[in-house]
């Protein structure tokens, strides 16, 4: 470093949140630095990077300077940032670091870094086609395949690898293969970040993996292409372009790969070369679809690819005569498009993609007809319009003639029995029914909610077909009683905070906290494995956990409770479940009233407030259809509308036929609820119960995904978005648990190779032994050697009298409490 006071450190910056500088001197009020003259964010690293030709004097008070707003950066002497791929070896572990290294990282084109064992993927918006090659894949297959032979002599076998996707499919595939327990990959992430992405090149790896680490080019099973085929399946159903990304998943997913581990002999003597563990088949959880996007979409959007695909199939007649010469603009639920291609293919490529995989699947022929004639009479719907009956504004008629007649006709029911079921509501007490017109409103409300509801479930029939013809339990003949393992891929939406929030974000944001309950609890475990390893005393590690939030969601007054409430009155009110909510949690710290909007309130999330606006809270709960609409899908021919349309066919997954084939490890246990009709929360969170009871099963890996910048750009970090992504992600929690008790920390050697002149030797000798590079002997001398750099910062706890830690040495590493190691850097 330059003068005796010089130190290069990050401080604060409205527009790029942290920028680097070089502290040059202070006062007792100000620190004074110097920081880049010219700015933007492209060119900021750290000092002696690409940009900081030129530098400005500046000054920053003190008072903040203590509050470690001026942590010092990860450089070297010549001010250099020094990169590393693992976070944890970041000397100075901070939110400036992380982001730092992490733009470094970027910008070279290495899109994956670690933080211990969560793997941190920024999205590239661009493919590097040489990091995902067979031969790529088939490196980190061999190299972790190690970590379970005894003969290797310990170490970590990622140290010779960098951070990949790839590590984390192989260590979950031999977690699986050589230690028998079941795995789980958990990727995470804002809208466009690569979840999905992620996913299937994960995905990809695994079902590689399972010919064997020594094995050359992956041979292909028809079980393997479905499996893998299904993913781009699912998305031209539950895909839609959004102004975030082109591709937005709009419905999260849990995809379980099933293994055959062999004879239970085999299982027993599991080893390097001897493991049996084979792709079997796979499972596919589909949570939450949004429903809303079939009726409308926001500028610049659109709803499910499926939609343009089937407009632009050059056989589109062969589904309905009546698609003849038909364009996007002319169905209102579709309107003008956007764009026509996706991912660089039109829709009329893709839709004949999509039929190819329908038929791996086994959608053909007829199956393939139901399911097309859904899709269109979701699109006819969309232009059935109603007018005043006869004068009367409180009656309505079908003004749409043509239209509707020719959905009739699609749909083989009756034009006057379904106009009745659009344009009447039947009302039931306990001594009569009778019917109840409906306004013109309220009669095309009811054919958009129909419209939703076929969608929805022609989706979830699909993912039903896609499991039978892919789940290893249908496949397997019954009679050969097989225990299947596991590795499990979970697809799910990140948490979201819009300017308007509705149920949907409540729901999505509900399973995030969910999550993140997990993550900070596996993330104590590792902490608490390090600190175990190391021989540092466990009572030191301290973190906070969400279960507030989740209290004052699923609690027994909780959020769900209230609506539910509110939901099997007869005349359930937003408002008032706003109002009985608010009142049964006032203690809640994490609950708060809107001042100006009365059917609004608040909530302090794990990764930040959010308000949410309850208008359409009770009837987006409500999942039933009106008895009118579901009776009129029994009378359709169509397969999905007569036999999947009542309010208990709502699975994903058929499992009366898997508990038949197998009944030990079969389908996900359906949540038992004792309401009527189980609300749309209630069902969600037996869902999420039911995945967290599984994901507990399993050993858990995390994938934190990464949106760099905004406008879907290579190579552009911006600072802001991203810091909030780490910390919505946990990974600054992360690495603030990790470092809850010692913020810092060094390898041994390099303590005493940096600090060795501040070693009294006569007041504080060493009593190691004589070897210098004896593990033993390294660490008693910084044990020594740290006892006497730091005593001047030595001060006893005004409570108990004790002294206060300040630093502690373990096997390899030395940690340190919060200035210790600025201390010993700036002497
Ligand atoms: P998401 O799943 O996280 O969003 P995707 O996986 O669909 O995001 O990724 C969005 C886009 O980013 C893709 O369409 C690619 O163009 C690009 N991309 C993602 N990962 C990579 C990669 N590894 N290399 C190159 N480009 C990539 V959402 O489903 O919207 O929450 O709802
Ligand atoms: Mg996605």
């Amino acid at each position: 470093m330059g003068g005796d006071q010089e130190s290069y450190v990050f401080i604060r910056d409205p527009e790029y949140a942290w920028i680097p500088a070089i502290k040059t001197g202070n006062d007792d009020k100000k620190a004074f630095v110097k920081v880049p003259k010219y700015r933007d964010e492209q060119s900021i690293l750290c000092d002696g990077g690409s940009g900081a030709k030129e530098w400005e004097e500046d000054s920053v008070p003190l008072k903040d300077y203590n509050k470690g707003v001026l942590p010092l950066q990860n450089v070297d002497g010549a001010g250099h940032l020094k990169p590393f791929p693992d976070m944890c070896q970041l000397t100075f572990l901070h939110e400036a670091g992380i982001l730092y290294n992490l733009k470094y990282r970027h910008g070279k084109g290495l899109p994956y870094t670690r933080t211990g064992d969560i793997i941190i993927a920024v999205n590239p918006f661009q493919w590097f086609t040489d990091i995902y090659t067979e031969k790529v894949r088939n490196r980190y297959s061999r190299i972790l395949v190690w970590e379970y032979d005894p003969d290797a002599g310990g170490g970590d076998p990622r140290d010779d690898v960098d951070p990949h996707v790839y590590e984390t499919s192989s260590l979950c595939y031999t977690g699986l293969a050589f230690g028998g327990k079941d795995q789980s990959i958990l990727v995470s992430g804002e809208s466009g970040a690569g979840k999905t992405e992620t996913v299937k090149i994960a995905m990809n790896h695994i079902a590689s993996c399972q010919q064997g680490p020594n094995a050359g080019s992956m041979e292909t099973s028809p079980i393997l292409e479905r499996v893998v085929r299904s993913n781009p399946l699912l998305e031209a159903f539950g895909n839609a372009k959004t102004v975030r990304n082109d591709n937005s998943s709009r419905f999260g997913k849990y995809i379980q790969l099933q293994f055959d581990m062999g004879t239970k002999a085999e299982q027993e003597f599991r080893s390097r070369d001897k493991a049996t563990c084979t792709l079997a088949g796979s499972k596919c959880e589909a949570y939450l679809l949004e429903k809303n996007r079939i009726s409308e979409h926001g500028p610049g959007e659109r709803t499910y690819h499926i939609f343009y695909q089937i407009i632009a199939a050059k056989d589109k007649t062969t589904y309905w005569s009546k698609l003849a010469g038909t364009t996007n603009e002319q169905f209102m639920f579709v309107g003008e498009a956007c764009t026509t291609t996706i991912e660089g293919m039109s829709d009329a490529d893709h839709f004949a993609n999509t039929v190819t995989t329908l038929g791996e699947v086994g959608v053909v022929d007829d199956q393939l007809m139901t399911l097309m004639q859904a899709i269109i009479m979701v699109l006819q719907m969309g232009n059935i319009t109603f007018e005043p009956k006869a004068g009367d504004d409180d009656k309505s008629e079908v003004s749409s003639k043509k239209e509707f007649a020719d959905l009739c006709e699609l749909m083989c029911i009756d034009q006057n029995i379904l106009e009745v079921c659009f344009t009447e509501r039947t009302m039931k007490t306990r001594n009569e029914t009778y019917k109840v017109p409906l306004n013109p409103k309220v009669a095309r409300e009811a054919t958009e909610s129909f419209a939703k509801e076929i969608y929805s479930r022609a989706f979830l029939w699909l993912v039903r077909c896609i499991n039978d013809a892919t789940a290893a339990e249908l496949n397997y003949k019954s009679g050969s009683m097989k225990d299947f393992g596991i590795i499990g891929l979970l697809d799910i939406f990140g948490f979201e905070s819009f300017v308007r929030n509705r149920f949907e974000q409540l729901c999505i944001n509900y399973c995030n906290e969910k999550l993140q309950a997990k993550f900070t609890e596996d993330i104590f475990r590792s902490v608490q494995l390090e600190y175990e390893k190391e021989g540092i005393p466990l009572d030191e590690i301290s973190y906070d956990d969400n279960t507030d939030v989740l209290d004052l969601i699923e609690g027994k007054t909780g959020l769900l409770a209230m609506l539910n409430e509110e939901c099997v009155r007869p005349k359930g009110e937003d408002q008032a479940f706003v109002t009985k909510a608010l009142a049964a949690n006032k203690k809640s710290p994490c609950l708060f009233a809107n001042k100006t909007n009365r059917r609004g309130f608040g909530i302090h999330h794990y990764a930040g407030k959010v308000l949410y606006d309850a208008e359409g809270f009770v009837s987006a709960n409500q999942e039933t259809l009106p008895a009118d609409l579901s009776e009129a899908a029994s009378l359709s021919s169509n397969e999905i509308l007569a036999k999947h349309m009542t309010n208990d066919s709502c699975t994903n997954f058929d499992n009366k036929k898997a508990a038949a084939a197998e009944p030990s490890r079969g389908a996900p246990r359906r949540a038992k609820s004792n309401l009527v009709s189980p609300t749309v929360w209630a069902k969600y969170k037996g869902q999420l119960a039911s995945l967290m009871a599984m994901l507990k099963t399993t050993n858990s890996r995390y994938i934190r995904c990464i949106k760099p910048n905004k406008p879907k750009k290579p190579v552009l970090m911006q600072h802001v978005t991203t810091i909030e992504q780490l910390r919505c992600a946990g990974v600054v929690a992360a690495v603030t648990l990790s470092r809850s008790a010692f913020p810092n920390r060094m390898d041994n050697s390099v303590v005493r190779f940096k600090f060795w002149q501040m070693w009294d030797k006569e007041k504080f000798p060493s009593k190691g032994t004589k070897d210098m590079d004896q593990p033993v002997k390294l660490q008693h001398d910084c044990q020594a050697l740290l006892a006497c750099a730091l005593a001047p910062l030595a001060e006893n706890d005004p409570k108990t009298g004790k002294p206060v830690t300040i630093f502690c040495v373990g096997k390899t590493r030395s940690y340190f409490k919060f200035g210790a190691l600025e201390f010993l850097e700036s002497h």
